[in-house]
């Protein structure tokens, strides 16, 4: 590695090169050998126990604790409290029991094939799991919490993640200067080579919203070190490289060597270290047998990010209701006046941005909001309310459509910013809106490790077009979807992911909504009953909620539903493109009046709706096809006729309201209407919804795009002649007549 900054040359020459820094005191000698023993005979306990399980164990590694007891040690006397670690599957366990201290019986019931899990969803294995531990560092006397959080078999995905967690707690301690909160990264030698998140992730670490003022990064490298076994300890690695483990075999076991050199030394005596070898067998043959005792295993146990006063003590939520979502005119207008203007004294802003300042104030005078408008009245009012509010993503500031302006810049003065939303209130919680370095998967994995320091804050990242999110992937399907069921652990993190096609290619027109619809968990084919809030019980059953929201005081509702809500679960929103400006596409002060909330399900609220009972079709939707079809009913003069249904949450699917509105328009048949091509978009996910509802007593016809490869054409006559088509489908009252469902 090329460094080419001179303090950090130098103090890698004080640090390494000095005559002797390699020496250690007998009582150092004799620490690092008892952490030797530890770790070692943390392994040869399970290989005897459980011979046939895999552990990826540490042996030929075994370095690894004693190193990271010693990081912890130092970091501890240097002033640090609080450790947040990420590492592969080598040795975690050993790590687990070593180094966090978690109870060995607790490690050891994994292992009994019998016990049944005690918490609702997957659970994971064990070598995935996380750990959370407050204790007295023995070297310092100094409390010291240390966390070790759970992930996947993905390797290296977990680093952005810790990354993130580390980040917030820092932000939420006031650590500027991260003297109490760090992370440590454990790496495999070869994931640390290969995996592009590792750059990711270390591109993040200059960036101010993202640096985490420095991460020790532990390689555990076995062509430095070696692996004793195969890859886990079922592999036979002589099938593959049999010369150089013939050499491992011949290896003396680094105990061993440490062992005799001490007691020839005269460090130790040999009674001394047997001792202490018997003294820590003891501990894993009791903790085995207590382990029996246990009768049922408990992922809540092994929680990273413990919320305590959110929770019950038992890790329940507080209540299953949801308050009002809506807001004091006062606050709305206070809102938009501070959205409209620069709170700053001699700050010129660009005559770009002024027009934009202007539209807003007439806006508010209007007391009606556009898309950025909404936004504005739901983070200030979640500031207002003592929650933090982060916005992370490229070109968040400004917004990649240029519609929001977070940051105002000084045309005159260099550098020179302003944040109006962190001039709302002088006692409200701080703002953060942060461009990010040009990275999904590595961003993406920081904000949700972000968002699970607190409950009470609003974390969002937005791509700069909602198809981005595919790089990103692994931390939407090994994190976001399943992270719940395989760690107990809530997250309310919110994606916005602009979708629309509006003739602008493949590329930046889907957010491939129907990637997260399919990981819905929500059952297609059962009516839920529930006795109490049925909004509220549902989404508390969710894995996340998927919504598309059509109007900006809907998008409002939403994001302070996030929030107000008993318990965490991850937002995905398809945010709009062309409705940012649609002068149809805008919310009166009303619709955020104090008694509102949001509106899983908008009905027909015209002609249409007034006598249900003559209506020939209903148009169920979603997001912004709505306008299009709003305009054509209108243009065709069939408002009567058929009654158009906006969809806004789509998952968990609002079976109650969809089924009251079937029953509502009795007569009339139902047509799913998307811009989507078949095969994406909503339409396999609603449509088995639909008949649940219906009994499958009625079709759900579909109208929309063919079915597809690429997610939008490129040429813009195209793209217009497949709208043309659709909309004349869709209002077509003879399309479906005779064809059998
Ligand atoms: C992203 C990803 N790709 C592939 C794998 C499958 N896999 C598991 S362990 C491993 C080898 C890892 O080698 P190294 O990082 O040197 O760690 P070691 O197991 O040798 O300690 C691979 C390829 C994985 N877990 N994650």
């Amino acid at each position: 590695m090329f460094i080419n900054n001179v303090d950090q040359c130098q103090w890698i020459r004080q640090k390494f090169e000095t005559p002797g820094i390699m020496q250690f005191t007998n009582a150092e000698k004799r620490t690092l050998l008892a952490r030797l023993v530890r770790s070692t005979r943390f392994e040869d306990f399970l290989a005897r126990k459980w011979s046939s399980e895999k552990r990826f164990g540490l042996e030929g590694c075994e370095v690894l604790i004693p190193a990271l007891k010693t990081i912890i040690d130092k970091s501890s006397a240097a002033g640090i409290d609080s450790v947040i670690m990420g590492m592969p599957h080598r040795g975690r366990l050993n790590v687990l029991a070593n180094v966090v201290r978690k109870d060995l019986d607790q490690i050891f019931c994994q292992f009994d094939p019998k016990l049944e899990a005690a918490d609702e969803g997957s659970g994971d294995v064990k070598y995935h799991l996380g750990m959370y531990h407050e204790r007295i560092n023995r070297e310092t006397d100094k409390n010291i919490t240390l966390s070790l959080m759970a992930n996947p078999s993905h390797l290296e995905a977990v680093d952005p993640v810790v990354q993130g967690k580390a980040k917030a707690e820092q932000f939420y301690r006031g650590d500027t200067q991260g003297k109490k909160v760090m992370s440590i990264l454990m790496h495999g030698d070869a994931a640390f080579a290969g995996q592009g998140v590792v750059y990711e992730t270390f591109h993040l670490s200059e960036l101010p919203s993202y640096t985490t003022h420095g991460t020790v990064h532990v390689v555990v490298n076995n062509q430095v070190c070696y692996r004793r076994f195969g890859h886990n300890e079922m592999d036979e690695p002589m099938f593959t490289q049999p010369l150089m483990y013939k050499q491992i075999r011949r290896q003396e076991h680094v105990l061993k060597k440490y062992s005799d050199k001490l007691i020839a030394e005269g460090v130790v005596t040999l009674q001394e270290f047997e001792e202490e070898v018997a003294k820590y067998d003891k501990i894993c043959e009791e903790a085995y047998t207590s382990s029996k005792d246990e009768k049922i295993l408990h992922i809540r146990h092994w929680l990273d990010s413990p919320w305590p006063d959110f929770f019950t003590a038992e890790g329940e939520p507080k209540s299953m209701s949801c308050p009002p979502t809506g807001l004091d005119e006062e606050v709305l207008q206070h809102i938009g006046q501070t959205a409209s203007s620069v709170p700053l004294e001699d700050f010129k802003i660009h005559t770009g941005v002024s027009r934009i300042l202007r539209g807003r104030a007439d806006l508010v005078k209007k007391r009606q909001m556009d898309w950025a408008l909404g936004e504005y009245m739901a983070f200030g009012s979640l500031l207002k309310d003592g929650t933090h509010v982060r916005l992370s993503g490229q070109d968040v500031e400004r917004g990649t459509f240029s519609h929001r302006h977070h940051v105002l810049h000084d045309q005159e003065v260099d550098k020179r910013f302003c944040v109006p939303m962190n001039h709302l209130w002088s006692n409200q919680a701080p703002y953060t809106v942060c461009n990010s370095s040009l990275s999904e998967y590595g961003v993406l994995g920081f904000e949700l490790g972000f968002a699970m320091a607190s409950p009470n804050a609003l974390i969002l990242w937005e791509a700069q077009f909602g198809d981005f999110h595919n790089t990103a992937q692994c931390i939407i399907d090994q994190f976001i979807s399943p992270g719940q069921a395989k760690w107990v652990r809530n997250n309310g993190i919110v994606l916005l992911l602009p979708h629309g096609m509006e003739g602008m290619g493949p590329e930046h027109s889907s957010a491939r909504p129907e990637r997260f619809l399919q990981m819905s968990k929500d059952d297609p084919d059962r009516f839920p009953e529930f006795s109490g809030d049925f909004e509220v019980q549902q989404l508390y059953d969710c894995n996340w909620i998927v919504v598309n929201c059509s109007t900006p005081a809907n998008y409002c509702h939403v994001l302070r539903r996030q929030i107000l809500l008993p318990f965490r679960k991850p937002l995905i929103i398809f945010t709009p493109k062309s409705l940012l400006r649609h002068p149809d596409a805008r919310s009166s002060f009303d619709d955020l009046a104090t008694d509102t909330k949001f509106r899983r399900l908008i009905p027909d609220e015209g002609p249409a709706s007034q006598s249900p009972g003559q209506v020939k079709r209903v148009i169920f939707c979603t997001g912004k096809v709505y306008y299009e079809l709003a305009k054509e009913r209108k243009q065709q003069n069939v408002e009567s006729d058929i009654a158009i249904i906006r969809l806004e949450q789509i998952s968990p699917f609002p079976f109650d309201l969809v089924r009251a509105e079937v029953e509502k328009y009795s007569n009339a048949e139902l047509i799913w209407c998307q811009e989507e091509h078949k095969n994406m978009g909503y339409y396999d996910y609603v449509r088995p919804r639909f008949l649940t509802v219906v009994a499958n007593k009625k079709p759900i016809w579909y109208v929309g795009r063919d079915p597809a490869a690429a997610p939008a054409t490129g040429n813009k006559s195209t793209h217009l002649n497949e709208l043309k088509r659709f909309m004349d489908t869709a209002f077509n009252l003879s399309a479906f007549q005779g064809r059998n469902f």
